[in-house]
């Protein structure tokens, strides 16, 4: 059976972009949860994933490393479950989108860290920062012209699989957004795969005390 090794729920945004595409393949999997943040962490993970960061895949004596070629390799592995869109043109759109949150928005992701089961009051963000949100607001937006409700369509792909953790932090930080991208947030939040993972988040008794603080 495939297994996944994530980090805390509550707080690693990596681990449950390819967590939710591989719920998007149906295909029956284990988890291991690594706590992030402890003295032997580093050394836990090397026990899976070579690059002692979460999250890995391992499919029997394979092991596959890194959000987005996780993604690939469980598109190959079932191409039937359309985690990339049919069309070439929008497959190549989808890919870039999800290549541009894996490599970016490095101001969102330090100043807005994910802590999914929590939610606070709007605090104006740093310019640089807003930046980031600006830019995410415009990819959906361009994205959601077609009718959405997922970024490609009718059904849910790794595109959005990549920005859920953006969704989750736009939640928690109570950070403004209207019109399609406002409807893509909400969509993306109801989804009931994503509320399995929050559900489970809750119930962690982890402490991350890097990430808390
Ligand atoms: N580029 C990697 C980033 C993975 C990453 O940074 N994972 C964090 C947790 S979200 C990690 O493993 N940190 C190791 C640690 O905290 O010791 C990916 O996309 O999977």
């Amino acid at each position: 059976m495939l297994k996944i090794v994530l980090g805390n729920k509550k707080y690693s945004s990596w681990s449950l972009r390819p967590w939710l595409a591989l719920k998007i393949t149906g295909a029956p999997f284990e988890e291991q949860v690594v706590p992030l943040d402890m003295p032997d962490t580093a050394q836990n993970i090397r026990k899976y994933s070579p690059s002692g960061r979460v999250p890995a895949l391992i499919d029997g004596a394979l092991t596959v490393w890194d959000s987005i070629a996780i993604c690939e390799y469980l598109n190959e592995k079932f191409p039937q479950a359309g985690l990339w869109p049919a069309d070439a043109a929008q497959r190549a759109r989808a890919r870039s989108v999800s290549a541009e949150m894996h490599s970016g928005f490095m101001n969102l992701r330090n100043d807005c860290s994910m802590r999914i089961v929590e939610q606070r009051p709007y605090k104006p963000l740093r310019a640089e920062t807003q930046a980031d949100v600006d830019r995410i607001v415009a990819i959906w937006n361009e994205c959601l012209e077609k009718g959405g409700p997922w970024l490609f369509g009718a059904k849910p792909c790794a595109a959005d699989c990549m920005y859920a953790p953006v969704v989750s932090r736009f939640r928690t930080y109570s950070i403004p957004v209207s019109g399609a991208a406002k409807a893509y947030v909400d969509h993306v939040w109801a989804w009931p795969v994503l509320q399995e993972w929050v559900a489970a988040a809750r119930a962690e008794t982890l402490r991350a005390k890097f990430h808390e603080d």
